[in-house]
């Protein structure tokens, strides 16, 4: 059976905490469907669109990685893209409160598809979205925390001349 995983998140944007779990994701399963949760209630930094033009640059060498974005329930894009498995990154002991609960739920909506986890690279055991744009915000440097491409593109939401 073709083994396909869902990798969903907010990727606002996509750190090298992220890109980490993909691509380690992209080993072991056939194919990895990155899923960008287009959430009405969340103001995020970048669109929806920004944020899968950036993840399309990030990920173009990993030949079975594909980029989507989805409204709704996981599961049930899940089931609507044929995949089987959802892939979820744990950073710390306080990821796995939320990550269970997130995995409980899920699978009490359809048992069949399985949550793996997969625990980060120490070296990015501290890294989120939302402490890169604390620090873009306020023009330290996020170099080495998110893909170049990323960086450019925090530089220019936050008007910081390059
Ligand atoms: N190292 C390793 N993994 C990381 C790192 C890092 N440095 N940073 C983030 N990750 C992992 C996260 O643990 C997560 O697995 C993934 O990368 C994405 O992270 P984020 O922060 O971009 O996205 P989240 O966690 O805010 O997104 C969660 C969703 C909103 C996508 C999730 O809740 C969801 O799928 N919701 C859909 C609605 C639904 O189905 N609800 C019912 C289930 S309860």
């Amino acid at each position: 059976m073709r083994k396909v995983a869902i990798c969903s998140g907010s990727f606002d944007p996509i750190t090298l905490g992220h890109l980490d779990i993909i691509k380690r994701g992209a080993t072991v399963f056939d194919e990895v469907i990155v899923g960008i949760l287009n959430n009405i209630n969340k103001k995020p930094l970048f669109s929806v669109e920004e944020r899968i033009e950036l993840l399309e640059e990030t990920t173009r060498d990993i030949p079975n990685v594909k980029i989507d974005s989805f409204n709704g329930l996981l599961i049930d894009y899940a089931k609507k893209v044929g995949a089987n498995c959802i892939i979820r990154g744990l950073r710390a002991v306080s990821d796995f409160e939320y990550e269970m609960q997130i995995a409980s739920m899920n699978r009490k909506l359809d048992n069949e598809i399985e949550t793996f986890f997969i625990m980060t690279n120490n070296e990015y055991s501290f890294l989120s979205s939302s402490i890169v744009k604390e620090v873009a915000k306020y023009q330290g440097s996020v170099s080495g925390l998110v893909p170049p491409v990323v960086e450019e593109a925090l530089k220019r939401k936050f008007s910081i001349p390059r």
